[in-house]
């Protein structure tokens, strides 16, 4: 998210979905909500993943699942959230369509969405 470096976790769960066939493109860290909507116009995906350590950078997560479904991108895209300041409640919260504690329920979390 913006204003976040932490990539450690982040990393994890890219490698894990790699590692379960799924392709991924890393946008790196301190991620704009502009940047994470061009991406989405971009690429396509199925998924979106995001992911903060920072109580501050988390509050950018609704800003940018608001700015996708102004950018009229949200119909065939899922979005995820993780990271350490996180819970499911948040996750709803904000409209998120999943969240999961750890990698390997972040890739079973993803092969459920993409049914
Ligand atoms: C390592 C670390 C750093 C490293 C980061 C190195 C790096 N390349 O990432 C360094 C030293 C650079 C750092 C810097 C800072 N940090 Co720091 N950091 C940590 C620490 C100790 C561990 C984080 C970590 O890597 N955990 C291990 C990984 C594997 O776990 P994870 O990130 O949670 O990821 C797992 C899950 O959450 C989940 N997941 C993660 N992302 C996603 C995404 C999706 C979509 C899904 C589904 C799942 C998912 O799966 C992952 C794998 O299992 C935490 C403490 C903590 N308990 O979290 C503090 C912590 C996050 N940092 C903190 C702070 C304050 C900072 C600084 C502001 C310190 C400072 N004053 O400069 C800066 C901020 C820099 C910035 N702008 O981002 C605070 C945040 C407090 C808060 N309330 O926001 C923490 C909690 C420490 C503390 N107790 O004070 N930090």
């Amino acid at each position: 998210m913006a204003g976040d470096l932490h990539d450690i976790g982040k990393n994890l769960v890219a490698m894990i979905l790699e590692s379960g066939g799924f392709k991924v493109i890393d946008l790196g860290v301190d991620v704009s909500v502009e940047k994470f909507v061009e991406a989405a116009r971009q690429y396509n995906p199925q998924v979106i993943g995001m992911s903060a350590l920072l109580t501050t950078t988390m509050l950018a997560m609704k800003d940018t699942i608001d700015a996708l479904t102004e950018a009229g991108l949200r119909q065939n895209l899922k979005v995820i959230v993780g990271g350490a300041p996180l819970s499911q409640e948040f996750s709803n919260q904000i409209g998120a369509d999943g969240y999961a504690s750890d990698a390997m329920t972040a890739k079973e979390l993803c092969e459920k969405l993409v049914v």
